[in-house]
Parts: C-alpha cells; sequence; structure tokens
C-alpha cells in the first residue's frame, strides 16, 4: 500500500469557511500534507478530473458544483493513506457516513460532500500528477 493520498476541499466547505476545520482533522488524523493549494477548477479540470462518471446522471451537476468557487487541493501522507484518507472522510452520502467524520460533520448532500478523496493507490498517483509536479510535493524538496 502506498503512503500518498490526494485530497480535495470541495467549493461547498471552502465557502463555508470549514476549510480550518478540515485542516485540523487532516491533523489529528496523522496526516503529513507534503503539498497544498487553493485554486478555481475551470471546466475542463473539472471535467478531466471526474472523466469516469462522465456516463452518470449527475455528471453535469457535479461539474457545476466543483467549479463553482474555490476548492483545495492537497497531497497527504500517512501509512496506507489511500484506506486512512477514505475512513477519515466517510461514506460519499453523508446520511451513511460514520460519526466523527468528515463527510458526517460538514458535507451538506451528497454531491456537495466537503472532501475528496482518491479510491486506489495508483488514481491517487494520477490525481497527485493532475494538480502537482514531482518538485511541489514537500518530499521532494
Ligand atoms: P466519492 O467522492 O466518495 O469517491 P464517487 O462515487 O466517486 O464518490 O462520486 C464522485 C463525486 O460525485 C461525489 O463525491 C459527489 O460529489 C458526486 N456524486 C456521487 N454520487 C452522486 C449522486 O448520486 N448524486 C449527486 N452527486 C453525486
Ligand atoms: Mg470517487
Amino acid at each position: 500500500m502506498g503512503n500518498q493520498t490526494f485530497a480535495i476541499i470541495k467549493p461547498d466547505a471552502v465557502s463555508k469557511g470549514y476549510t480550518g476545520k478540515i485542516y485540523d482533522r487532516i491533523i489529528q488524523a496523522g496526516f503529513n500534507i507534503l503539498s497544498a493549494k487553493l485554486l478555481k477548477l475551470n471546466n475542463d479540470q473539472a471535467k478531466g478530473f471526474y472523466s469516469v462518471h462522465r456516463e452518470r446522471p449527475f455528471f453535469n451537476d457535479l461539474i457545476n458544483f466543483m467549479t463553482s468557487g474555490p476548492c483545495m487541493v492537497l497531497v497527504l501522507n500517512k501509512p496506507n493513506a489511500v484506506r486512512a484518507w477514505r475512513e477519515t472522510i466517510g461514506a460519499t452520502n453523508p446520511d451513511e457516513a460514520e460519526e466523527n467524520t468528515i463527510r458526517k460533520d460538514f458535507a451538506s448532500n451528497v454531491q456537495e460532500n466537503a472532501v475528496h478523496g482518491s479510491d486506489s493507490d495508483e488514481n491517487a498517483e494520477k490525481e497527485i500528477a493532475f494538480f502537482f509536479t514531482d518538485s511541489e510535493l514537500l518530499t521532494n524538496q
């Protein structure tokens, strides 16, 4: 299992002022932040990032949501990072998320669900490379 995963603090959470609280959760859960930046996705970035979902009925809404305002993209480091971060964020639908998970505490609904987490080491690597160059990671500085 790899030690890195990719996270997004999504536009709903940034606009509601939850960035700091979610950073606290990241640190309390034992992750090191290897890189982070605040950016506003454009249409091409959002469609490229979520291309696996392009046939899903919620795709257009998802792209509109993800481009609606600034989001924070991060690279997180911890042993078994992908699984550990998915456990920290909870289920996609906050109604199904466990107590004390980020989505349970900060998500509005199944779409505006506060955070993203990679679902495999392979996708973590791809998603990190989508937003960061190697030299932007602390491990390479
Ligand atoms: P994940 O973020 O937990 O990995 P995915 O199934 O990969 O969940 O879906 C990607 C994103 O698409 C979700 O985080 C959420 O923002 C949105 N999404 C997923 N399922 C639905 C849905 O049924 N309705 C609306 N939006 C959805
Ligand atoms: Mg996913």
